[in-house]
C-alpha cells in the first residue's frame, strides 16, 4: 500500500508552491535520482548529498544559512535530529523508506508506516512527479528493487532493460541499465567537488544515451568521472576473488584504508558471482573492521547477532545485508563466532 494518492498529491503540491528548495538527500543512487526527479520536476533550488552518516543533523544548518531556502526537502535520509529540525526555521518536508521516526513539527511522509512496505524513496518520488521515468528506474533498482513498472521501461528501452528481467539482482549486473547504475553509484564516491559537478550536469541530462554511449560533452563528463573511480574499484574486485578466504560456504576478503569506500559494491557484487556463500567484505582503518555483509539465501541478522556476543562491535541491518564494526583485536574471535553462528542456525 504505502504511500496513498492523497499523501502523493500533498507532496506534488509541497513542491508546486516551493521557489528555492534545498534538497538534503542520501548519499546513494536512490538518494541521487530522488533529488534529480524532485529538482528537474521544479527546476530551482538547490542539493546538497548527505555523506556518510545517517543523520542530517546542525552540522548541515550552515548549508541552510548559506541557500536561505523557502522550504527543505529531505531525501532518502533514515534520521534528522529534532536540533536540526528547531533551528533551521524553514518548513520541512521528509520523505523516506527506512524505519519510522518521530520527530516534530515536520511533514513526514513513509510507506513504512503500512508494515513493510520499504519500496525505495524514487519510487514515491516517481510517483510524485510522473516523469524522468529513467531516472527513477536507476534509483530505485539501485536500491535493489523491481518496480510494477519496470515493464513499461523495457517497452521503452529494451535495450537497457531486455523484457524476461525479473530479479534486481540481474537487471544491476546483467544489463545496461545496470551499468548506468553503477555510474551513478560511482559518481558520488568523488571529491566533494567532483561530486557537485556531476549532480549539477545530471539536472540537465536529458537522455541516458547521453551517459552510456558519450553522446554529448555533459555526458562524456560523467562517464570519465565514473571511470576515475571504476578501475581501482575493478582492481579490487579482482583481488578479492582471487585472494579471498573461501571457509565452506564463507567469503571473507579484507582490505587496508584506502581513499575510497567500497565494502557495499564489492559485497554486492561478490555476491552475485557467489550466490551460494555469506560474503564478508571489510575494511580495516582506524584499528577497526569496518564489513558489509551479504547472503542471497541465509539471513544473516541472527547470525551476526550471535557472533557479536562479547565483541568488541557492533552491527546490524536487513536480513540479507547487514553492516558492522568490530575492532581488530576481536576480528579473528569474531570470524570464529561467525562461523560457529552459521552451524548453528540451519
Ligand atoms: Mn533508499
Amino acid at each position: 500500500m504505502g504511500l496513498s494518492k492523497k499523501q502523493i498529491q500533498e507532496l506534488r503540491n509541497e513542491l508546486d508552491h516551493s521557489y528555492n528548495p534545498l534538497y538534503f538527500f542520501d548519499d546513494d543512487p536512490d538518494g541521487l535520482c530522488s533529488f534529480l526527479l524532485f529538482y528537474r520536476y521544479v527546476r530551482e533550488g538547490h542539493g546538497v548529498v548527505v555523506k556518510a552518516r545517517p543523520i542530517l543533523d546542525k552540522q548541515f544548518l550552515r548549508k541552510v544559512k548559506e541557500y536561505g531556502p523557502d522550504k527543505i526537502f529531505v531525501l532518502d535520509k533514515p534520521d534528522i535530529s529534532q536540533e536540526f529540525i528547531d533551528k533551521a526555521k524553514t518548513k520541512i518536508v521528509w520523505l523516506d523508506h527506512h524505519g519510522l521516526k518521530q520527530r516534530n513539527n515536520v511533514n513526514y511522509f513513509n510507506p513504512m508506516q503500512d508494515e513493510g512496505d520499504n519500496r525505495p524513496t524514487s519510487y514515491w518520488a516517481y510517483k510524485v512527479v510522473e516523469q524522468d521515468l529513467w531516472i527513477a528506474m536507476v534509483g530505485i533498482i539501485g536500491d535493489w528493487f523491481l518496480p510494477d513498472f519496470a515493464d513499461e521501461f523495457a517497452e521503452k528501452y529494451p535495450d537497457l532493460l531486455p523484457k524476461g528481467i525479473k530479479t534486481p539482482d540481474e537487471a544491476l549486473y546483467e544489463t545496461r541499465l545496470g551499468e548506468l547504475i553503477r555510474i551513478f553509484s560511482f559518481v558520488l564516491k568523488g571529491k566533494t567537488s567532483k561530486v557537485k559537478k556531476c549532480m549539477k550536469v545530471l539536472t540537465r541530462i536529458d537522455s541516458p544515451y547521453e551517459i552510456l554511449e558519450q553522446k554529448t560533452a555533459q555526458g562524456k563528463y560523467i562517464y570519465k568521472q565514473f571511470q576515475k573511480l571504476y578501475k581501482p574499484y575493478n582492481k579490487m574486485l579482482n583481488s578479492a576473488l582471487k585472494n579471498a578466504k573461501v571457509m565452506d560456504n564463507l567469503f571473507v576478503y579484507t582490505y587496508n584504508s584506502r581513499k575510497v569506500c567500497f565494502t557495499g559494491d564489492l559485497s554486492n557484487e561478490i555476491l552475485h558471482k557467489n550466490k551460494d556463500k555469506i560474503i564478508i567484505i571489510g575494511r580495516s582503518k582506524g584499528g577497526e573492521m569496518k564489513c558489509s555483509l551479504r547472503s542471497a539465501t541465509k539471513k544473516i541478522r541472527p547470525i551476526l547477532k550471535k557472533a557479536l556476543e562479547g565483541i568488541e562491535g557492533y552491527g546490524g541491518g536487513h536480513e540479507f545485508a547487514c553492516g558492522c564494526c568490530v575492532k581488530l583485536d576481536d576480528w579473528e574471535r569474531f570470524l570464529e563466532q561467525f562461523k560457529n553462528a552459521i552451524k548453528s542456525t540451519n
